[in-house]
């Protein structure tokens, strides 16, 4: 991948393309969705014909950025990708694309190579591909439209967890605002994206946060999602990791553990572990696992109470 250093230079290369399909990661989030929708928008407002697509339907809970979209007609002449590691991303519906990328603007510093696009912008400092399209915008001093605006600030708040990651830095903060005053809807965004939950979601958070445990101490807590709350509630596994952040809720835990029970062995159970100030990677490691250093992951076998014991055991270590 021949690397493309300034936005300038991005920015130039974006404008002279047509016929442009857009390409989304699989098991789409609001950055690639806000990334794509964005970029597709500003092409078609300067009187270019593109398209965003995903190996899957685009979920719901973004209509409002996609409401009014169809697709055009063309000979596709040019494919980017917007927030894609990975080829393998690209999900098996749009792997056909892999080998035929010109473009890979993105944020994630996994695999830097990017060796499906031929050219890329990759910035690991920005928390969104959203911002790094924002910054694009701004540095040629294009229109940025209400429903742009929708897009990137979408973006932007779903990469930053609603602005309460790390990564919410002050560019952030200010692409944020400055989408804001350009007409981004952030407060119905931020009720989309953060508040709203599907009545079965939120009936299989109150059994599961009902039968919470909590270690001796009471710095540990536990959850655990069985195959049945799942089946009985409906929920959709794509939508698991949320579960995760639930124990570290409670005040005065510093450890909050989350078991997935395995649809295809449910004597395994998937854990999560997140941390305010222990090495979470150091726990999972003991059951052969890692990850980062506050939110890690490990699998463990047993019956849901033995696979409970075993870590809550494993973490009271490293209180
Ligand atoms: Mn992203």
């Amino acid at each position: 991948m021949t690397k493309i250093s300034t936005l300038k230079e991005l920015a130039e290369r974006v404008r002279s393309l047509d016929r442009v399909t857009i390409l989304t990661h699989r098991n789409p989030d609001g950055d690639t969705i806000g990334a794509g929708f964005g970029l597709c928008y500003y092409l078609r407002s300067i009187g270019k014909r593109a398209n965003v697509i995903n190996a899957e339907p685009f979920p719901n809970k973004f209509g409002f950025l996609f409401g009014d979209y169809s697709d055009m007609e063309f000979d596709e002449e040019s494919v980017v990708s917007v927030d894609v590691a990975d080829a393998s991303l690209l999900g098996d519906g749009l792997k056909d694309y892999a080998e035929r990328v010109g473009l890979c603007i993105d944020h994630h510093h996994s695999n830097p190579d990017r060796e499906f696009a031929r050219e890329g912008y990759v910035d690991s400092e920005s928390c969104a591909t959203c911002l790094i399209i924002y910054s694009m915008l701004k540095e040629i001093g294009a229109e940025i439209n209400p429903l742009i605006a929708d897009c990137l600030y979408t973006g932007i708040a779903t990469d930053t967890g609603c602005f309460m990651y790390e990564n919410a830095s002050p560019e952030a903060h200010r692409a944020a605002a400055d989408l804001i005053s350009l007409g981004a809807r952030a407060p119905m965004i931020n009720r989309e994206m953060f508040q709203i939950k599907s009545k079965g979601r939120i009936l299989s958070e109150q059994k599961i946060i009902g039968d919470m445990r909590f270690s001796d101490s009471g710095k540990i807590a536990l959850i655990c999602i069985t195959n049945e709350i799942i089946d009985r509630y409906g929920v959709d596994r794509a939508d698991l990791d949320g579960y995760a952040s639930i124990p570290l809720c409670v005040e005065g835990v510093k450890i909050g553990l989350t078991l997935k029970q395995q649809p295809e062995d449910p004597a395994k159970f998937k854990a999560s572990i997140r941390t305010l100030d222990a090495d979470a990677t150091v726990i999972a490691g003991e059951f052969g696992g890692g990850g980062h250093t506050r939110a890690a992951g490990c699998t463990l076998t047993g019956t849901a109470e033995e696979a409970a014991e075993k870590l809550i055991r494993a973490a009271e270590k490293y209180l």
